[in-house]
């Protein structure tokens, strides 16, 4: 097996776990004073999921933590990322509205039972489950004075609440996706576009850049208030993570190569390059002019230097050609068919990806060497074609899926043992099959075989594959889960 090739080990505090968020997994939606959020209404509109479902029951998180966590146990992880659902802990969501104790209790006795298993809890904030009633109210995140306001608020009652025992924060996942994916495409809440089959209201060619302007700074304040309130005597630490593919120029001609560079300006660069350096990526200035809405310079000095380390999710490599006039992608073609008519990888169930270790590892040493951080590394993971339409016995053989995890696991310890990136946690993708947004449950990304009839929990090859590699990680207790892990294997 490829494991026997990996001689070195994970450093010593290397988080390892799995990755998970609130809407994924949570269901119980109206449970102990919950609001409404914008994907409960959302993924229940006529053809907005695939299969027409939403997060009513989800893998039932909600009840079932004790069992989740057991499991998490025995798949001797060190850490586990999820994410609190913003309208549980403030149904209404703005900053005058009542805080439900009800909510605050679930997560600080879910974190509790973590810390009691010795896993280190890794909170997100907001993973796009917007309180309905700031939608309603005014615009959600297209209102940059009142959603700073109320995130701050928010991420202030969390700190307060759980930051004795969580060291370890993001305050958004992938801003990209909230904006272009819910005010762009207009395929994810609140699902506006200009396209006018799709959404009555919405403009693309603008929204997107203002929400992206109002979660960089929403988030630079409650780092600021991170910073000056709490990190004192919390101690931890506070971040965003940016999902980004890693760009290969489709060959070696100069417009392709720009082409490269010029995808990972608009995937990754719009909201690292402010965060980390300061500016804007010159090329998103040029495509987008007036368009991109400024920082004054009070902003920019709250928005730089505003992220302890680089959080990065990632999941396959794009090749790059010049053209095209997609600009969320800034005018760049991708296609994961080489010149020669060959595929980069294994193709996936989803349309955009394709496995390829090898542009991760080029990712982590191109993210390291532009921004200088330690890399938080928040999600990485793989859907195996077809596997909803196969019988359990056969979908947790989930040979794509460990293939994958073999290569980015290697090219994870090539990057930091050879190369030389800073590298401080792995969080595959995800560690319950879940709700996959528009995918509905068609999509698989667990390394857990979820049976929606039953709610049942079966262990997939991938989960026992990355069982072995993390015995690499070296300051484990492997008593606590060689007693539990045979329990859950096959
Ligand atoms: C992550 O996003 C999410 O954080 C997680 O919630 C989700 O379940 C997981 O991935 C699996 O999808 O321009 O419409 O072709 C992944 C990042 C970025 C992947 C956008 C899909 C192409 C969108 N996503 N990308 S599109």
């Amino acid at each position: 097996m490829a494991v026997a090739t990996i001689d070195k080990k994970l450093p010593k505090d290397f988080l390892w776990g799995f990755a998970t968020a609130a809407f994924q997994i949570e269901g119980s939606m109206a449970a102990d004073g919950r609001g409404p959020s914008i994907w409960d209404g959302f993924a229940k509109l006529p053809g907005k999921t695939q299969d027409g479902k939403g997060g009513e029951v989800a893998t039932d998180s909600y009840n079932r933590w004790r069992e989740d966590v057991d499991l998490l146990a025995s798949y001797g992880v060190k850490s586990y990322r999820f994410s609190i659902s913003w309208s549980r802990i403030i149904p209404l969501g703005g900053r005058d509205d009542p805080i439900n104790p009800a909510g605050i209790a679930w997560y600080s006795r879910f974190i509790d039972e973590l810390l009691s298993r010795g896993i280190t809890p890794f909170v997100t904030l907001y993973h796009w489950d917007l309180p309905q009633s700031l939608q309603d109210r005014y615009g959600g995140w297209l209102n940059k004075d009142e959603i700073v306001q109320d995130y701050t608020r928010y991420a202030k009652v969390c700190f307060e609440a759980f930051g004795d025992r969580v060291k370890h924060w993001l305050t958004m996942n992938e801003p990209w996706c909230v904006a272009i994916l819910g005010y762009g495409r207009g395929v994810f809440a609140p699902g506006r576009s200009s396209d006018r089959e799709r959404s009555p209201e919405g403009d693309s060619s603008t929204e997107p850049w203002i929400v992206g302007h109002s979660v960089i700074l929403a988030h630079a304040h409650a780092v600021k208030l991170y910073r000056e309130e709490f990190k004192p005597t919390q101690k931890g630490l506070v971040g965003i993570t940016l999902n980004g593919d890693w760009a290969m120029p489709y060959d070696d001609s100069p417009e392709n190569m720009d082409a490269a560079q010029h995808a990972l300006d608009f995937a990754i660069g719009w909201y690292a390059d402010p965060i980390y350096l300061g500016h804007y990526p010159p090329y998103m200035r040029e495509v987008l002019g007036a368009r991109m809405p400024d920082f004054t310079p009070e902003e920019w000095a709250l928005v730089k230097g505003s992220s302890d380390f680089y959080g990065m999710n990632t999941y396959t490599t794009n090749l790059c050609r010049a053209g095209g006039d997609d600009e969320f992608q800034g005018n760049v073609d991708y296609t994961f068919t080489r010149p020669d008519g060959t595929q980069l990888g294994t193709q996936a169930h989803c349309a955009w990806l394709q496995d390829y270790p090898d542009g991760f590892r080029s990712l982590l040493n191109y993210l390291y060497k532009r921004y200088k951080l330690p890399i938080y590394v928040t999600e990485n993971g793989f859907a195996v074609k077809g596997e909803n339409d196969m019988p359990i016995e056969q979908a947790i053989i989930d040979t794509d899926r460990v293939n994958y995890f073999t290569g980015t696991t290697t090219a994870l310890l090539g990057a930091i043992h050879e190369d030389g990136v800073d590298v401080r946690s792995y969080f595959p993708w995800s560690f319950l099959d879940n709700f996959e947004w528009a995918d509905g449950y068609l999509t698989r990304f667990g390394v857990t075989y979820v049976d929606y009839e039953t709610q049942k929990r079966y262990p997939k090859a991938s989960a026992k594959f990355l069982l072995k590699v993390r015995v690499f990680v070296p300051n484990f207790t492997i008593l606590g889960f060689s007693v539990s892990f045979p329990l859950y294997m096959s």
